[in-house]
């Protein structure tokens, strides 16, 4: 007797969604919140198992944003712009990770946010105009349109060092810190990276560790961060001019208002006395006092000089002054590093420089760290070394478009996008602060919530007008990248380090992955693409 029988094949229902949403960052969960407002159905998937994206990987010691916070958050509820204190001028990862959970608990956005869930592949199917999306935990849903919320700083990159894995100590990476206590008393200590999150993290270390050794390959600029309380003053003006200062940041060229721009004072000071001023003001501010002239390649090399001095006298070792002072590029070349007490931590007897920039870590050993004939003995090791920066997050997801074409395929040469939203051939498909986009070279709160808008009147557009899919032209794609290209070879921020404009990972290819023409050329043109009606795109 057979026991096979005729079973009727079972159907499995698949849920539908007008939009799925990648991420749970900044972006992801302004996306939400809009698309939610309108009426449409939406899936948000997360791989962390909280929200928060950079503020919830990101937990290292000193941690903090660099932009000031009353903007560095989101402009588009004056009740909540309203309602929540900034407790610091730039406020520390465990605020701006409390700020994002009141965000969702306040518009009730949690209900549509799937945690612990990584989407793996994405298919186009163009018969239905819809994308199949994939997860690690085999979800299968469809959705017509799909939004790449991922980050463009969300995986960190961690150098695979000979012999890491016998390390008898605790290895950690900045971009992805666990959320336990991590206390380095009476430890010896290395850090690896000097970047944004290096100088960041190391003046904390070093006040805890025995010893910190700081390994050190090429050196940055580093501005005081001039951190302090935000006064009720304070906090009263920039509440009572809002609406304004955020419709002027949307028209500046960092995403940032200054209160001191139009300082007249400082046409009278010598460039001297000009350093002097941005370094007492600290962060980003520091730009005021030479009133947008940091395009010039003379000011930087002035401003590069001013910092070499600087350098020489707040550290008292002149070896190690000479050590710090970054020689491969110019001041305004490369996003500078804003930290407090960085260049002071030198002076501690328990921090030792360690200068590799003509030698590599050979390996790491059970104990420590072996460089050349020296063997640096330590207890912890972390990893501050950056970020598969930009296509990381993208790439990492398994995304086929039309004629089932992959995106890791076609962007084997250089990732290209429109304006950083769209892919040729990748219809419905958007990217928030794609390559191609001011990444990282302004505020990125007002570009993100710009993104945001962008894509959801582009629905509303399809909705309206009854089209069901939407996808650059070829030849608008090439013309946008040719301008990232052209704006990029005038731009001081490209020519002065090739390294600046690509990738940080070595073997992926040295191209323009950002608009390098400031935020408000850039929002002025998203803006005259939606004018046009989208001429620039197939409406099929
Ligand atoms: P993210 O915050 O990176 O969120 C992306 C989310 O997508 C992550 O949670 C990630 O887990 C998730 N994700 C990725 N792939 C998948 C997948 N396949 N499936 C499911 N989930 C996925 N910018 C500034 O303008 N000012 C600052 O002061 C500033 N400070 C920074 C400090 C640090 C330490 C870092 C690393 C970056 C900083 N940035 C700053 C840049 C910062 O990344 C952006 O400002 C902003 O937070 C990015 O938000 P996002 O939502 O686009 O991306
Ligand atoms: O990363 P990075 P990051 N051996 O790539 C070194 C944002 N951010 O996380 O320059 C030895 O800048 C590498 O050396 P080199 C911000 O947008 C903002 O610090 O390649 N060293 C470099 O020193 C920023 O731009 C804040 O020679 C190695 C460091 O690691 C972006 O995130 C805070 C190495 C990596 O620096 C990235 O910053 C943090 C190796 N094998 C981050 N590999 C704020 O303050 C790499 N390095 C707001």
């Amino acid at each position: 007797m057979s026991f096979e029988q005729d079973i009727p094949e079972m159907e499995t229902s698949i849920d539908t969604y007008d939009a799925v949403i990648v991420g749970a960052g900044f972006a992801g969960i302004y996306m939400l919140y809009e698309l939610r407002k309108r009426g449409y159905e939406v899936k948000l998937y997360e791989a962390a198992d909280e929200i928060g994206g950079t503020w919830q990987w990101n937990r290292y010691p000193g941690a903090r944003c660099d932009v000031e916070s009353m903007q560095y958050s989101y402009s588009f509820s004056d009740e909540l712009q309203q309602e929540w204190h900034w407790t610091e001028r730039y406020a520390p990862q465990s605020e701006i990770l409390r700020y994002l959970h009141h965000v969702v608990n306040k518009f009730d956005l949690y209900k549509d946010i799937q945690l612990e869930t990584r989407v793996t592949s994405l298919t186009y199917n163009e018969e239905l105009s819809q994308w199949t999306v994939e997860t690690n935990h085999s979800d299968r849903v469809t959705a017509k349109f799909c939004v790449l919320a991922s980050g463009c700083l969300s995986i960190p990159r961690d150098p695979h060092f000979k012999g890491i894995e016998q390390f008898e100590g605790n290895v950690y990476s900045t971009g992805k810190w666990p959320k336990t206590t991590v206390d380095f008393s009476d430890r010896r200590v290395a850090v690896i990276g000097t970047g944004s999150s290096g100088a960041q993290c190391i003046p904390m270390i070093a006040k805890q560790a025995s010893q910190l050794y700081v390994i050190q390959r090429t050196p940055n600029y580093v501005i005081s961060a001039s951190n302090k309380p935000i006064d009720n003053e304070y906090e009263k003006d920039w509440k009572s001019n809002y609406n304004q200062r955020r419709r002027q940041i949307l028209q500046s060229q960092a995403g940032m208002f200054f209160d001191t721009e139009n300082d007249s004072s400082i046409m009278e000071m010598t460039d001297k006395e000009r350093f002097e001023l941005g370094w007492k003001r600290g962060g980003f501010s520091f730009y005021t006092a030479f009133n947008g002239r940091l395009n010039d390649k003379d000011i930087s090399g002035i401003i590069s000089d001013c910092f070499h001095d600087k350098i020489c006298e707040i550290v008292k070792d002149q070896n190690i002054a000479q050590a710090l002072t970054p020689y491969d590029h110019l001041f305004g070349s490369k996003r500078p590093c804003v930290s407090a007490q960085y260049y002071e931590t030198f002076n501690r007897d328990n921090v030792t420089l360690v200068d590799i920039r003509n030698r590599t870590i050979d390996q790491i050993t059970p104990t420590g760290i072996q460089i050349d004939d020296e063997h640096f003995e330590v207890d912890d090791i972390v990893l501050a070394t950056g970020f598969d920066a930009i296509t990381g997050a993208i790439l990492n997801i398994n995304i086929h478009g039309r004629d089932d074409k992959a995106l890791r395929d076609k962007w084997v040469l250089r990732p290209r996008t429109l304006l950083g939203m769209m892919i040729s051939g990748f219809p419905n498909l958007f990217t928030i602060t794609g390559p191609g986009s001011p990444i990282d070279l302004s505020n990125m709160i007002p570009h993100i919530e710009e993104n945001v808008k962008w894509i959801v009147k582009a629905v509303d557009f399809l909705k309206i007008h009854e089209i069901d899919s939407i996808e650059p032209t070829i030849d608008a794609q090439n013309a946008w990248m040719d301008h990232v290209d052209m704006v990029a070879r005038m731009n001081i921020k490209t020519t002065d380090n090739a390294r600046y404009n690509r990738s940080s990972i070595p073997e992926k290819p040295g191209v323009a992955m950002r608009y390098t023409g400031g935020l408000h050329n850039y929002l002025k043109m998203c803006e005259q693409v939606t004018q046009d009606d989208y001429e620039k795109f197939f409406l099929l």
